[in-house]
């Protein structure tokens, strides 16, 4: 990590957050403090927040727009309409490009690395995400979110970027976060020292300090994951889930089917998210740049932990955008059972 990087960490760590700030004082009073700040971090995270409010007014018409699911139709507005993951993509995309802050963009939505036009190519920041995570649930109005990660480049600034500024390691990240767009819309962002939530007034247009400094206790009581699979789990797995609900064990299980909405209640509420390996995703479902990297990110930040089952998910190098893996991620006493159920010999299940 950069001295900058780590400044901006002390930055943001040591700025004082008082509920009903808004997003823009705190980028303002966080990047203050470092006077060799550039600002692009700052405008790369306003940007975000703009292109974040762009996508919640459009998912909460998104019934009304006709934008469930369809393309290509003109709607009643006369709006080319276009796929709400696809239009999310555009968004981030098109916000980050501008201001020449970003040097290349890894989308879920495109196979290869989007590289800005040169005359945007000073960007000294990478930015990786899933531009609408759980887009298969926007049809039963289910909750759905954006998530991203954000590596210093280590190509020169300037010169076109390689694959190899984000086939890289997680803990080169220096900030991630996520937008929900549920009952409310809540940005969630941290640069690796505290973990900040922020809630859209969408009268007002503004995201305000609502989350500050989320930490997860060490242990909780919930799981979450989808038992439709848990016949093609690896033993030890089913072992770990089956004794959850052992009499007396007190523990509940919750799953929405959308990573951001699992993920967001257990860092609000505690619990441990688990999707293993199955026969369908032997390598895992989940993403390693834009899925599990941003939000292992944002556990660790907040005192939790994430694996793939054997290693700490940010010590994972990527071989390709669109790798995946295994991830079992949330408070650290119960990451740290199932990887030790995983590590105990495949007969001793249970
Ligand atoms: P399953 C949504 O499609 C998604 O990518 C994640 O948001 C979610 O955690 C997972 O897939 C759900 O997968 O196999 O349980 O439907």
């Amino acid at each position: 990590m950069s001295a900058g990087d780590a400044d901006l960490r002390e930055a943001f760590a040591s700025a004082h957050f008082d509920e009903g700030m808004t997003l823009d004082r705190f980028i303002f009073e966080t990047t203050r403090a470092r006077p060799e700040a550039t600002g692009q971090f700052a405008t790369l995270l306003q940007q975000v927040s703009l292109a974040a409010r762009m996508v919640s007014s459009r998912v909460n018409r998104a019934g009304l727009a006709g934008m469930l699911g369809r393309t290509g139709e003109v709607n009643v507005q006369g709006e080319l309409v276009m796929k709400l993951d696809e239009y999310a993509n555009d968004t981030f995309k098109k916000a980050l490009e501008h201001p020449g802050v970003v040097a290349a963009v890894a989308s879920e939505e495109d196979e290869d690395l989007f590289l800005p036009p040169a005359r945007f190519r000073s960007g000294r920041y990478v930015f990786c995400m899933d531009p609408l995570d759980g887009s298969s649930n926007i049809d039963v109005n289910a909750t759905i979110g954006t998530i991203f990660a954000i590596f210093r480049r280590k190509s020169e600034e300037g010169t076109v970027a390689t694959m190899d500024d984000v086939l890289r390691p997680g803990t080169d990240l220096v900030a991630a976060g996520y937008v929900i767009y549920g009952s409310g819309t809540v940005l969630v962002i941290s640069t690796g020292d505290g973990v900040h939530g922020f809630t859209l007034d969408p009268v007002v247009g503004e995201f305000f300090l609502s989350h500050p400094d989320l930490r997860l206790k060490p242990s909780a009581k919930l799981y979450s994951v989808n038992e439709g699979y848990a016949a093609s789990w690896d033993p030890r797995i089913r072992a770990w889930v089956e004794s959850r609900k052992a009499p007396g064990m007190g523990w509940k299980q919750r799953y929405i089917g959308s990573l951001v909405a699992d993920f967001h209640r257990n860092l609000v509420k505690g619990g441990v998210f688990l999707y293993p390996a199955t026969d369908s995703s032997p390598q895992g479902k989940l993403r390693v740049l834009y899925e599990a990297f941003p939000l292992a990110f944002l556990v660790e930040a907040a005192g939790g932990a994430a694996t793939d089952g054997r290693r700490r998910i940010l010590d994972i190098t990527p071989k390709g955008l669109h790798d995946r893996t295994p991830l079992f991620i949330g408070n650290k006493v119960q990451v740290d059972e199932i990887t030790a159920a995983l590590a105990a010999p495949a007969g001793t299940a249970g």
